[in-house]
């Protein structure tokens, strides 16, 4: 599982998740399955093209990997916006956050431990 921290302006996007029930308005960094062959940044664009409609490069890892229940393991890595402006295709809503806000969000739980990391991106930036 791949996930995404696209930062422009010093803010991070975050989408909130309209499913499973029990992760349903919880925020995310948006991502999702790596498919059979792909590498990491082919998936991120893949799912970021399917999600929120933008293209984005790169992928440096940001964080630890989190193991997941079912055995797979969840990775961020920080992509660049190329094109496009995000829209919430296949989530309840989008938002941008900074380094603040980020501490005060309802984050996935999985999500959380890369909050320290995230902060040292959006304040660096
Ligand atoms: N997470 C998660 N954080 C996070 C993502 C992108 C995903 O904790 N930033 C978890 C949530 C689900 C699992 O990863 O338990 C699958 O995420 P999902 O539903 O966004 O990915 P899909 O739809 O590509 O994959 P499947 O639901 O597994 O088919």
């Amino acid at each position: 599982m791949v996930a995404a921290a696209i930062i422009v302006d010093g803010r991070l996007l975050l989408a909130q998740r309209t499913r499973p029930p029990e992760l349903a308005g919880l925020w995310e960094l948006p991502g999702g399955k790596a498919e059979a062959g792909e590498t990491a940044e082919d998936a991120l664009r893949r799912e970021l093209r399917e999600e929120l409609g933008i293209e984005v490069s790169g992928g440096d890892r940001i964080g630890d990997d989190v193991p997941l229940p079912d055995g797979r393991v969840l990775r961020a890595y920080r992509v660049e916006l190329v094109s496009g402006t995000p829209v919430a295709l296949d989530h309840a809503d989008l938002r941008w956050v900074d380094g603040r806000e980020l501490g005060e969000i309802d984050l996935v739980g999985n999500d959380r431990g890369w909050v320290p990391d995230l902060r040292l991106h959006l304040n660096g930036w």
